[in-house]
C-alpha cells in the first residue's frame, strides 16, 4: 500500500458565471500565470471540511457561506511510487469577504464561457476532468503524472458516484 497518503482540498468558487482562481504571480517562479482553485493540506486532527475553508480564507481571503463535496481524484507520480495526495473537491457556491492576495499569488475571477481557454495556464489534468466538474457531477478519479517537472499524464480514470 502507500505508504504516504497527503488529504488535500481543492475549492473552485463558482458564481455568477465567473470561476474564481488563484494565479500564481511569485517572482522568478517557473510557475508564473500558473492557476489553479484554493486548497492545501488537510491538517492532523482537523477535518476536510475545516481544511477547505481555511485553506480558502488563508488563500483567497474568501470565508465561505456554502460549499459541497464533489470530487475525490487521487493524483500519483511515476516518480514517486509510494506517494497519493487524495483531493477532496468542493463546489463553493458562496462567499463572503474581499479577495486578497499575497506574494505569491492574486485571486481573479474568470468567465466560465471562456474556461477552454483557461486550460492550457493549469495542470494538464484539468482539461479532462473539469468539464465534468463544472457539469454539476460528482464523481471520483484517479490520474498518474510522469513526474512532479513534467507534469505528464501517463493514466486516468474517472467514474460518476452517487454520493461520497
Ligand atoms: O502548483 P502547486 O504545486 O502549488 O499545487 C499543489 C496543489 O495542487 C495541491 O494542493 C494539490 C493540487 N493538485 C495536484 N495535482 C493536481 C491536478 O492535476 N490538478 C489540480 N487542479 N490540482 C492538483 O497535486
Amino acid at each position: 500500500m502507500f505508504e504516504k497518503k497527503l488529504l488535500q482540498t481543492l475549492g473552485f468558487f463558482i458564481k455568477d458565471g465567473n470561476i474564481w482562481l488563484g494565479v500564481k504571480i511569485g517572482g522568478k517562479e517557473f510557475g508564473r500565470g500558473r492557476l489553479n482553485g484554493f486548497g492545501g493540506d488537510v491538517n492532523p486532527g482537523e477535518s476536510i471540511d475545516a481544511g477547505m475553508i481555511r485553506e480558502l480564507r488563508e488563500e483567497s481571503g474568501f470565508e465561505i457561506v456554502s460549499m459541497e463535496k464533489r470530487a475525490i481524484i487521487r493524483f500519483f507520480f511515476e516518480s514517486e511510487p509510494d506517494k497519493v495526495r487524495e483531493v477532496h473537491v468542493f463546489w463553493i457556491f458562496d462567499c463572503q469577504g474581499e479577495p486578497t492576495g499575497s506574494e505569491e499569488m492574486t485571486t481573479q475571477q474568470f468567465s466560465l464561457a471562456g474556461i477552454g481557454g483557461l486550460f492550457d495556464r493549469m495542470w494538464p489534468s484539468d482539461r479532462l476532468w473539469l468539464p465534468m466538474f463544472l457539469s454539476g457531477k460528482k464523481f471520483q478519479g484517479r490520474v498518474l503524472y510522469d513526474n512532479p517537472e513534467n507534469k505528464k499524464v501517463i493514466d486516468k480514470k474517472f467514474w460518476e458516484v452517487e454520493s461520497f
